[in-house]
């Protein structure tokens, strides 16, 4: 069987996400390290161009976005479930609130000028410029709009009154009573205002979220061991990518199996990814490239948030 393999680095809230899942599931995994800002040219040779960070390999099968490899984390290991039964909507749609809503504050908290200058205190300003010009790439062309320092301060009490309101009254440690996505999906993005003395206050002034936060960060990262990205282009490249799914192909627009299409993030990130379409399930679209370095690979996209196109 072929390993999970994670690229990311340390300081990715999305790639703490994938970690905290990975850990939950009590999983073993390689950690492939990536540079936190473009270009990427080991990560993209799998992807196609997808950037965001983390991208989940396994043998020859490339998943992107945190959405979707929560999806094959349960395919690989059913328990304990991120999607419990019985909760399945309520734990995705708070997880895809969270993911955008409160991930969307977090940032704009964290990039507020007395935050980045702790976070980045002991780089030089020329890494911090480029960082920052990366982040604006990153930012250009999707859905996605900056919400203002002011305006996520502003907000911020309405969302951890809420959550510090729901957790005092729950019957059980987490969100919804037992574990599910809905907790790591939150908890990765106060893991990030944690970060900083600066911005953890905005956590800590709430017991219950903060008791809460500690449990979630408990579940660790479960048993990992280092791997460089040549040796990933190379496991890519000797192994057979997995059969596909066995559900309906359903396109709503008319796409067929077979095609050439362009699918690209909406949000933010949305360097295009272009190849031969092979599946496109209700949560997951598939499609086969070719790389010169990672042979060839199916890679994997959520539905949601993402578009296709014919070529
Ligand atoms: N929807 C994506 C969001 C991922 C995301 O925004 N990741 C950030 C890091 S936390 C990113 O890609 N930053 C730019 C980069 O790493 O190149 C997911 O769930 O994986």
């Amino acid at each position: 069987m072929s390993e999970l393999i994670l690229h990311h680095y340390p300081t990715s809230p999305f790639a703490e996400k994938a970690r905290l899942l990975l850990g939950f599931k009590g999983l073993s995994w390689r950690s492939v390290k990536i540079s936190p800002v473009m270009p990427k040219p080991d990560l993209t040779a799998l992807t196609g161009g997808y950037r965001k960070t983390p991208v989940l390999q396994i043998g020859a099968d490339i998943y992107c976005d945190t959405a979707l490899i929560a999806r094959r984390l349960e395919q690989e290991k059913a328990l304990p479930a991120f999607f419990p039964e019985g909760q399945e909507m309520i734990a995705a749609s708070f997880a895809a609130w969270a993911d955008s809503v409160v991930f969307q504050h977090a940032v704009s908290l964290v990039f507020q000028p007395e935050s980045i200058a702790v976070r980045f205190g002991t780089l030089p300003p020329e890494a911090i410029k480029a960082f920052i010009a990366d982040r604006t790439e990153l930012f250009s062309g999707g859905s996605s709009t900056k919400l203002s320092t002011e305006q996520a301060k502003h907000q911020w009490p309405t969302i951890m009154s809420r959550l510090e309101l729901q957790l005092q009254r729950e019957q059980g440690d987490f969100l919804f009573g037992e574990p599910s996505i809905a907790d790591f999906a939150l908890a990765h993005c106060l893991w990030f205002l944690k970060a900083t003395p600066v911005t953890a206050p905005l956590v800590d002034a709430y017991p219950a979220v903060a008791a809460w936060h500690a449990r979630v960060l408990g579940f660790g990262h479960g048993a990992f061991s280092e791997m460089t990205s040549e040796e990933a282009l190379e496991v890519a490249r000797t192994s057979q990518p997995a059969a596909l799914p066995d559900e309906q192909f359903v396109d709503p627009n008319g796409l067929k199996a077979g095609q050439q299409v362009v699918i690209a993030a909406t949000d933010y990130g949305v360097d295009p990814v272009a190849g031969e379409l092979l599946f496109a399930g209700s949560e997951e679209l598939i499609v086969r490239r070719e790389d010169e370095r990672g042979g060839v690979v199916h890679v994997h996209f959520p539905r949601f948030g993402f578009r296709i196109e014919a070529q």
